[in-house]
Parts: structure tokens; sequence; C-alpha cells
């Protein structure tokens, strides 16, 4: 599946790689595509249950996603 996540917080190139890696360390998270000026990072998962990690992380990790 594939999920499009709203990031308000990514405000340059360095966000952008900081997201893109640590979502990319979550066990069953495939891809993970972060555009900068959309501030969107586009999220390929291997089942539902792998959202609340990716979820989880981004507000860890200061960048929470806007639902
Ligand atoms: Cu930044």
């Amino acid at each position: 599946m594939n999920k499009t996540y709203l990031i308000p917080n990514i405000h340059c190139q360095h966000c952008v790689h900081t997201v893109k890696m640590e979502l990319e360390e979550i066990a069953g998270v495939e891809k993970v595509d972060v555009d900068l000026n959309t501030k969107k990072a586009s999220v390929s998962m291997t089942s539902p249950e792998v959202e609340q990690a990716v979820l989880k992380t981004l507000q860890e990790i200061g960048y929470p996603a806007e639902i």
C-alpha cells in the first residue's frame, strides 16, 4: 500500500534527507519519496499495520505528519 503524508516541519533538503532515512529504517517500509516543495512524503509499505510505526517515528524525530 502507499500513503502520502503532509509534514509541515520540512523546510529544506536536510529535512527531506532525515525523514527519508528514518522512515526507510522501519521494518515494512519499502520506499519513501519526500518532496520539498509540497512537504509531502509518499511512503510505500507492506501492510496497513506499518503505518503506526511510520507516524510514531515522524513524531519522535520532530516531523509529525498532519492528518
Ligand atoms: Cu531542514
